[in-house]
């Protein structure tokens, strides 16, 4: 596990720069301008590295699938370049909590083997309303629409962190760069774990919560106002927080992680279902049990024809605030319930995207 990515890959860059120079500066009445002509070759050269350290392809073909730095709170969405890009959270090391997490990559994959990373997008020191202590970027979400991506982002807006969280919005052009914070949405509680689903119609609705309490409501076109009143999801059975909507044959899910701490085993995911986005709800059971992570947070997605769900164990670090993202195939039942998801929690199984490829 190299969370020293970045720091190891500019000693790469350094030295190749120092050799590159030392080997071609030589001759005496051109000194100065090879020397300058080196520099621009060597500059050159260190973009190029930096550019293809950034987009690595990870060799992520078993769980954890994201592995050059921890990561946590996944959500995957397929966007219309046919990719699947991730838009997890960053956890830091060494870690204080949650409160260090300050800054979101992205990754993509085309196949479910190979994911990339594509770099950073946004940190806390781009939240011009942010709070001047940075830190606490937690589970993001993101979502496209009339040709912008918009990405939601809790942030607390004080040093009492815990009174203070805005749920950030940041738009681009692009799925993965380019992301400039545009404010926050006005009048919510302060809660976090933005939720943002598209409905066929092309309706958007906003959720969120923590702590027992999850709303919902309508989005309007501009994707960063409430349209009308935030509602209770009626009908969840012990919601904690990490809503995620998804749709499947016609019929609305909204997963969470609920409270469960029993003998050492936490947060399970659990699913509850509605012919309306905003509920009443139905709820209808635990689709990922307990992990070795105090958290969990999922996605679920289907990406060429198969389901999967992505959540996050601490199967690397050994430790509650070190996560990993993790993906495994999701499968429903004939009657549209969810089968529990069969986690390959084994750091060294295989990973079988599941699609004929
Ligand atoms: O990653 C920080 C927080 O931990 C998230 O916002 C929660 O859902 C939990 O995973």
């Amino acid at each position: 596990m190299n969370v020293n990515f970045k720091k190891g890959m500019n000693m790469q860059i350094t030295g190749l720069l120092q050799a590159h120079i030392a080997k071609t500066d030589i001759d005496s009445k051109d000194r100065t301008y090879n020397r300058i002509n080196n520099i621009k070759r060597a500059a050159g050269l260190a973009i190029l590295l930096l550019i293809g350290g950034v987009t690595t392809r990870l060799s992520a073909q078993k769980n954890p699938i994201v592995r050059n730095i921890y990561s946590a709170d996944p959500s995957a969405h397929v966007w219309k370049d046919g990719r699947l890009y991730l838009y997890p959270s960053h956890d830091v090391a060494p870690p204080r909590g949650c409160d260090l997490m300050d800054k979101y990559h992205v990754y993509s994959t085309d196949d479910m083997i190979h994911f990339r990373d594509e770099g950073q997008i946004l940190e806390s020191s781009e939240v011009p309303w942010g709070r001047k202590e940075g830190g606490f970027m937690w589970a993001p979400d993101c979502a496209y629409k009339n040709g912008t991506y918009y990405f939601y982002f809790p942030h607390p807006s004080g040093s009492n962190w815990n009174t203070t969280w805005k749920i950030g919005v940041a738009t681009s052009k692009y799925p993965a760069k380019g992301f400039k914070v545009q404010g926050y949405i006005h009048g919510l509680e302060s809660m976090i774990d933005p939720d943002v689903f598209v409905d066929d119609d092309g309706q958007a609705y906003l959720y969120y919560g923590g702590g027992g309490k999850c709303m919902g409501g309508k989005l309007k076109d501009n994707m960063m106002e409430v349209d009308g009143q935030m509602q209770p999801m009626e009908g969840l059975e012990d919601f904690h927080e990490a809503t995620w909507v998804h749709k499947y044959k016609g019929l609305y899910y909204l997963s969470y992680s609920d409270n469960h701490d029993l003998a050492g085993h936490h947060n399970r995911m659990r699913y509850a279902v509605s012919k309306s986005p905003l509920g009443p709800w139905t709820y209808k059971g635990i689709y990922i049990n307990s992990t070795d992570s105090y958290t969990d947070h999922g996605s679920i997605v289907q990406f060429k024809g198969q389901w999967y769900a992505f959540y996050h164990t601490s199967v690397l670090s050994g430790n509650d605030w070190l996560r990993s993202v993790c993906v495994d195939k999701l499968y429903y039942n004939p009657d549209g319930t969810i089968k529990p998801v069969v986690l390959t929690q084994d750091k060294d199984a295989a990973f079988d995207p599941g699609y004929n490829k």
